[in-house]
């Protein structure tokens, strides 16, 4: 029933013309702030805010990290759009509504995606702070037969069956690279897969073990049916992880993840976030 229930392309194209009448900018690229690192649209100029609930047919943020707003603007001098807070499965949407925004910005005009997320670190070299850019991600969910494209396949979005094996473009990931390095940072930033499991619990020492062993660096509760999305419908796509905590993979262990923490790691590397973002913001003006 919730697959008939999908939005259709004209209730897309309602949410993204209310937008276009009121925004003098196409924006050409869109941003998913991540848990704690909503003040990457705090940069943007020119600034133009829609809560979403003014946005037709957007669903409600609920998380606390997550504001819950579209930012349209100017980011290093490119009309950029921010997602101020997303969508996730535990908040009790199903997985295409959490990435309906994606096709939003489709069809606003945006042809890059970049998205950010707050992510255990699985990887043992991974630190708490480092950033991990996704170069591969396990659809774990998808393993189960949940995934965003399920039910009916408009093909004026993408194809049936979309390739994913360069779901996460490779250029890009190089620019990321190079930034770093301009920004003296190459220590911390890293390359590695993602995965997102349903939540909203954090993982068992057992799951988190399991994760390891299929080669999985870092893992949260998003992304991956953003992505999965974005690339249906041919965006290019650049993501990375915040590490905001490191996994708990021995029963030893004393410590527990906590969302407050996960939070406060997001703000506290607020300006590397912010700089990393507009340098590669800067980078795909080039392209
Ligand atoms: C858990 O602390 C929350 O942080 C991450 C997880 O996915 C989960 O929602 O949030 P983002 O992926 O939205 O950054």
């Amino acid at each position: 029933k919730e697959c008939l229930e999908k939005y259709t392309f004209e209730a897309l194209q309602e949410s993204a013309q209310y937008l276009l009448e009121r925004v003098p900018i196409k924006p050409k690229i869109g941003i998913i702030c991540g848990s704690g690192m909503g003040n990457i649209a705090d940069l943007v100029t020119n600034r133009l805010i829609f809560p979403y609930e003014d946005v037709p047919h957007f669903p409600v943020s609920t998380v606390h990290g997550h504001v819950g707003q579209l930012v349209f603007g100017y980011l290093e001098g490119i009309p950029v759009m921010c997602m101020q807070g997303r969508f996730h499965y535990y908040e009790g949407y199903p997985l295409w509504k959490c990435a309906m925004p994606v096709r939003v910005m489709k069809l606003v005009g945006v042809t890059y995606l970049i998205a950010t997320n707050a992510a255990g670190g699985l990887n043992p070299k991974f630190k708490v702070g480092d950033i991990m850019m996704v170069k591969d991600h396990v659809n774990m969910m998808g393993f189960a037969g949940n995934n965003p494209l399920q039910g009916p396949n408009d093909d004026r979005f993408g194809p049936r069956f979309p390739p994913m094996s360069k779901a996460y473009n490779t250029k890009l990931l190089d620019v990321g690279a190079k930034i770093a390095e301009e920004m003296g940072i190459s220590d911390i930033v890293h390359q590695g897969v993602y995965t997102c499991l349903g939540g909203p619990n954090y993982e068992t020492v057992a799951e988190l073990r399991m994760l390891r062993m299929i080669g999985v660096d870092a893992v949260g509760m998003s992304t991956v049916h953003e992505v999965i999305t974005a690339r249906h419908c041919d965006l290019t796509v650049f993501a990375f992880s915040l590490i905001t905590n490191q996994c708990i993979v021995d029963y030893e262990d004393l410590g527990e993840a906590n969302h407050a923490e996960v939070v406060d790691v997001g703000l506290s590397k607020q300006f590397v976030i912010q700089e990393f973002v507009s340098r590669m913001v800067l980078q795909i003006k080039e392209i």
